[in-house]
């Protein structure tokens, strides 16, 4: 019955969501694609209107569906993709393809890649692609790092993008993921990270595929766009506290080419305007919640208006998230405005110092890092 391909969409230019939908719904291994909006908007209203022309012309079946309520967490894109997931198991289709909707350079090799891939019999398929060094910095320094410090044994910290929302996966891993009530509770931003544990847990073989063209999407400006991203990314983190995974899976990378200058010389975010994002002031309940955090944090946070940040390097970052993974309060809104603040800083830290000083090096770095912080993990042998 071929692949079935889901699109999870917001709000996004209903001109770049269309053209991915009539890319997947030509490509020779996909029997059927399923888009899932969020809510009825104007994204929504554009692909329900052009998608009688896409099936006539492709003979592809293209579905429209708004996303269940399944989770527990705020109705997001973890609500997309397990409405995505439910929609799979009760198809006849053989593989689950999801790919974000708001990709500009995506094209039929994302779906040929991931399909060839599987063919050798992975359960699931991870696309990786280039990043700018200011790129990622959730993967970097909340989603990889939590994964290094819990499981510094396992396998998991070495997937190169853990959130990446470009994957495929086996009639059988969908079914099983589908079926994990920590996945299905996740209908937040949580919802990769938690796809990417529920993988590791059940040991399903990996494979992450390279793309060399990059990623383009819809770019954050401020780092303010992705407030809620670092919140919700870190709790779901959070929440992993105690599980343990003591299964060796089969991973396989295939190795990254040469970087664009276009990607290496792209930086990832407004860095004067995120400067601006940091208070003079904390208020006192946030100050406590700061006086919970190791010692040269206070102090440190609150000269780092005029911007020294470098107090907050790598060593001291580790520290930070043992910290913050006992001490963090989920909900609580000056725990949250604190652990946004503390990440914006380490950001900013990591730009001044690392990232300025080149891509190559900057990469290696924070590879290096992950590195590290299983290192310190690692139970004494
Ligand atoms: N169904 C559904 N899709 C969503 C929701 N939130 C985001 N999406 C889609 O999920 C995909 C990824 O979201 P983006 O906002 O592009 O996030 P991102 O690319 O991971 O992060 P940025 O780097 O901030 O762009 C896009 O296709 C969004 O339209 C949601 O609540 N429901
Ligand atoms: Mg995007």
């Amino acid at each position: 019955m071929g692949s079935l391909v889901v699109f999870p969409f917001k709000t996004e230019r209903p001109d770049v969501v269309l053209k991915n939908v009539r890319i997947a719904a030509h490509h020779e291994s996909v029997g059927r694609v399923l888009c899932v909006g969020s809510h009825q908007e104007t994204t929504y209203r554009a692909v329900e209107e052009a998608i009688p022309g896409i099936v006539s012309k492709t003979g592809t079946p293209v579905d429209l569906v708004l996303q269940d309520r399944i989770g527990t967490k705020r109705a997001g894109k973890g609500d997309g993709m397990n409405t995505g997931l439910r929609y799979f198991v009760d198809s006849d289709c053989d593989r689950l393809h999801f790919y974000d909707a708001d990709i500009t350079s995506f094209d039929d090799t994302w779906i040929t890649k991931a399909e060839t891939s599987a063919d050798l019999g992975y359960d699931m398929v991870r696309h990786y692609f280039p990043r700018s060094a200011t790129d990622g910095m959730v993967t970097w320094m909340i989603t990889r790092p939590g994964f290094a410090i819990l499981f510094p044994d396992s396998e998991l910290s070495c997937i190169h993008q853990p959130l990446g929302g470009e994957l495929a996966l086996s009639r059988e891993a969908a079914g099983t993921i589908a079926g994990d009530s920590n996945v299905l509770r996740q209908s937040d931003w949580g919802i990769d990270t938690l796809i990417s544990f529920s993988a590791v847990q059940h040991g399903m073989s990996i494979s992450e595929v390279y793309m060399p063209q990059g990623k383009l999407h819809k770019l954050y400006g401020q780092l303010t766009d992705i407030r809620r991203m670092v919140i919700e990314c870190f709790s779901a983190i959070q929440a992993l506290r105690g599980h343990v995974l003591d299964r060796r899976i089969t991973h396989d990378v295939e190795p990254a080419e040469g970087v664009p200058a276009s990607i290496t010389g792209k930086t990832g975010y407004d860095f004067a305007a995120t400067m601006t994002l940091i208070p003079k002031t904390f208020t006192f309940r946030q100050l406590d919640v700061l006086a919970t955090l190791p010692a040269p944090v206070m102090e440190g946070m609150l000269s780092a208006h005029t911007g020294k940040v470098s107090f907050l390097n790598e060593s001291l970052w580790h520290d930070v998230y043992l910290a913050l993974l006992e001490e963090y309060i989920e909900g609580d809104d000056d725990w949250e405005e604190v652990l946004f603040l503390v990440w914006v800083v380490r950001v900013l830290a990591y730009t001044t110092d690392v990232a300025d000083a080149g891509y190559d090096s900057a990469l290696r770095y924070l590879e290096g890092t992950i590195h590290r912080y299983r290192e310190r993990s690692a139970p004494d042998t």
